[in-house]
């Protein structure tokens, strides 16, 4: 089923990574895994928290090793996206995480904006591409990673910051953020998922972030709720995520409809799909099944989607 047309705004493409396509990477790469079969690795998508998850998500990722992995991961994600409503898409990608097991910068890069390349003409979906940085490694590499992103000339339009929260505040990364800005680059983090509201503060004061991603911990302070709203600071809000990652009991506590109804620019995005339970059009199935969204309810989501994306005039006039 898809979605209301809209614009994705928190995707992690090695989030994309389905089990299928992880055991035709590594039979292809002559990688053995660890799992006999599919539902063997897919009994291990059962997560406490954050980082229970980003355990998998960091080892699946090895079958990733040559540029048309990249590229076909990414194809398989938009195709996918398009199918679910996604018009426009802003992928973050995980430099340091290859770089990390000994996979060049070109080949991640390279294989991802290949396929971005055709999205347009493929699959009627624009996108930009955002390389995150891992907050839980020292912020001289991500300074360092940024450096090389730049004199190669990767075609990112931003920055974004994400993996393990709790303990790795934004207030280390100012200098990658300063870099960024000089560098006319967009700026996103993740900040509100696990970590307290003061780390959404932290991101907007010091990093200045554009956007926030998750964010849905500042409903626990009401003074950073009356800020968020004033500001209009776009919220790039993952339901099914924060159910599998236990930010939340369950899809019925979410905070989206009372972020919604204190004015918060919220929209709704699916994270990490592969791993969580659906795309974009999985999340909306399921929202609709638990709240009563008015159509305005509706309509303002996918709104909100396309006024916080990082695009021309032209491009968001189309959107909306
Ligand atoms: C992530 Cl859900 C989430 N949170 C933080 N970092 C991430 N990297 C990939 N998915
Ligand atoms: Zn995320």
């Amino acid at each position: 089923m898809a979605g209301p047309p809209c614009a994705e705004l928190h995707l992690h493409i090695e989030g994309t990574l389905e089990p299928e396509l992880i055991f035709d990477l590594a039979e292809r790469n002559g990688i053995s895994l660890p799992y006999s079969d599919l539902d063997e690795l897919r009994a291990r998508y059962e997560f406490t928290d954050l980082q229970s998850f980003l355990d998998l998500y960091y080892r699946n990722m090895d079958v990733l090793r040559t540029e048309a992995d990249f590229a076909d991961m990414t194809r398989a994600y938009l195709r996918r996206a398009a199918a679910a409503g996604v018009r426009h898409s802003e992928i973050m990608m995980d430099p340091q995480a290859h770089l990390a097991r000994g996979v060049a910068l070109e080949t991640c890069v390279n294989g991802v904006a290949s396929a971005l390349a055709d999205s347009e003409s493929e699959f009627g979906i624009s996108t930009g591409l955002i390389a995150a940085f891992l907050r839980d490694r020292p912020a001289e590499e991500a300074l360092e990673v940024l450096e090389q992103l730049l004199d190669m000339e990767a075609p990112i339009i931003g920055i974004g910051l994400d993996s393990a929260e709790v303990g790795h505040p934004p207030s280390g990364f100012v200098d990658l953020y300063e870099r960024a800005r000089a560098a006319g680059l967009r700026r996103i983090a993740h900040a509100g998922e696990e970590g307290p509201p003061g780390y959404i503060t932290e991101a907007l004061d010091l990093l200045g972030a554009e956007r926030i991603d998750h964010g849905i911990r500042c409903m626990e302070d009401d003074a950073l709720v009356q800020r968020l709203a004033a500001e209009q600071v776009p919220l790039t809000v993952c339901p099914l995520s924060n159910v599998r990652l236990r930010a939340v009991d369950t899809l019925k506590d979410h905070p989206l409809p009372a972020m919604l109804a204190r004015g918060l620019n919220v929209c709704v995005n699916s994270d990490d799909p592969a791993y969580f339970g659906g795309y974009v059009d999985e999340n909306f199935a399921q929202l609709g099944r638990t709240f009563t969204f008015t159509a305005d309810d509706l309509a303002r989501l996918a709104v909100n989607s396309v006024r916080s994306a990082f695009i021309g005039a032209e491009r968001r006039s189309a959107l909306l």
